[in-house]
């Protein structure tokens, strides 16, 4: 008979020195949780260069993973061109944009210039997209993840879209967190060649390295709103690169190149200079098994942990979060026509509104 395998080290969950009662905490937020003495992802830590060649040596990475690890550790970030054929990619768009046709997925309008008809970025399209959710479960991607983060890596969310975010540069740890910190990972797949005028990515190699900024650290009150996101943490990030005097890399692919980051390297989605062209892409974040998942910014769980298993393909998903965002974009145009109301405009501007809360 066969000696039992050991997992590998990839294989394995992260654990954390104690386990903290979910149901006690008020407010998820960093300081919720114990900071001490907690494990840290394997290509954080001082000896990660040493640790890399013994593992190598030992044969638990290949050559090219050790490569890998090496840019990780010092960039905090990887590209790995040519990963994805394609004919998949052409396939996954497809998919995608008949099911904005077929209303399954309803992309939210974020213009980002006048008569601009394209759709914005739609979340967790894997929901309602078979293609997509496929994109987010990929085994060879997954691997990949697993062996930089060094605990087994767990699909987590999506963002697929034909445009730049033009979000401001940030570290994905405040949106989405981790505890043990630091075992987020994302990637970016490139679904078209991209020209450095559609508002390319933007990442900041090595800034994974400085201290995480969490919204407990800059006096941020858990809110649903991202007020002071944009007023107090979006300047900090700003102060923060000036301060080092980080450099900004721009990731022009070919289609089909993808660009895997570490949970704390700072990026965003650089301004667009030609509004014509697209710049179609999906994003995957990921976590490490064990972890317990959740949003610094809103203080809140995320729902992996909620036991909802809403992380994988099922169309009902779907079908509650257009619900949901279809209700918040009602209370919106309610709050803008109540205001308009107060403000004594009327005609034209209520007449576009009314419009707009018809279609949903
Ligand atoms: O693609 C972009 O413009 C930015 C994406 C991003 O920040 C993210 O998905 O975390
Ligand atoms: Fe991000």
């Amino acid at each position: 008979m066969n000696a039992p395998v050991r997992p590998r080290f990839w294989e394995q969950p992260v654990r954390p020195s104690r386990e903290v009662d979910l149901d006690a905490v008020e407010i998820y937020r960093r300081g919720a949780f114990p900071a001490e003495t907690e494990p840290s992802p394997w290509l954080d830590r001082i000896d990660a260069e040493a640790q890399i060649e013994t593992r190598l040596a030992h044969g638990e990475i290949t050559g090219e993973e050790a490569e890998l690890c090496r840019k990780w550790a010092r960039d905090g970030y990887v590209i790995l061109e040519g990963f994805y054929d394609h004919a998949r990619l052409d396939a996954v768009w497809v998919a995608y944009e008949a099911a904005i046709a077929a209303g399954e997925v309803a992309p939210p309008h974020e213009p980002i210039h006048e008569g601009d008809t394209r759709p914005g970025r739609t979340a967790n399209a894997h929901f309602a997209v078979r293609a997509v959710d496929e994109m987010l479960f990929d085994p060879k991607m997954s691997h990949i993840v697993s062996v930089l983060m060094g605990a087994e890596a767990r699909p987590f969310q999506t963002i697929i879209g034909h445009k730049s975010s033009q979000q401001l540069e940030h570290s994905d740890s405040i949106h989405m967190s981790t505890w043990p910190q630091g075992y987020l990972a994302a990637n970016w797949i490139a679904f078209e060649d991209v020209h450095a005028d559609s508002g390319p990515l933007v990442y900041y190699p090595g800034s994974h390295r400085l201290p995480y900024l969490m919204s407990e650290d800059l006096g941020i009150p858990a809110a649903q709103n991202y007020e002071a996101y944009n007023s107090v943490y979006e300047p900090a990030i700003q102060a923060q690169i000036a301060e080092h005097g980080l450099k900004p890399a721009y990731f022009l692919p070919r289609k089909g190149d993808v660009l895997l980051w570490h949970a704390n390297l700072l990026h965003g989605g650089s301004k667009v200079r030609d509004v014509q062209l697209t710049r179609k892409a999906l994003v995957c974040h990921f976590f490490a098994k064990g972890c317990v998942c959740y949003h610094d910014l809103t203080g809140t769980l995320a729902h992996v942990q909620l036991g909802q298993d809403l992380y994988t393909y099922k169309p009902q998903n779907m079908a509650a979060s257009m619900e949901r965002s279809r209700a918040k974009a009602g209370d919106l145009i309610g709050r803008a026509r109540r205001k308009l109301k107060a403000s004594g405009v009327k005609g034209l501007v209520s007449a576009v509104l009314a419009k707009a809360s018809r279609k949903g």
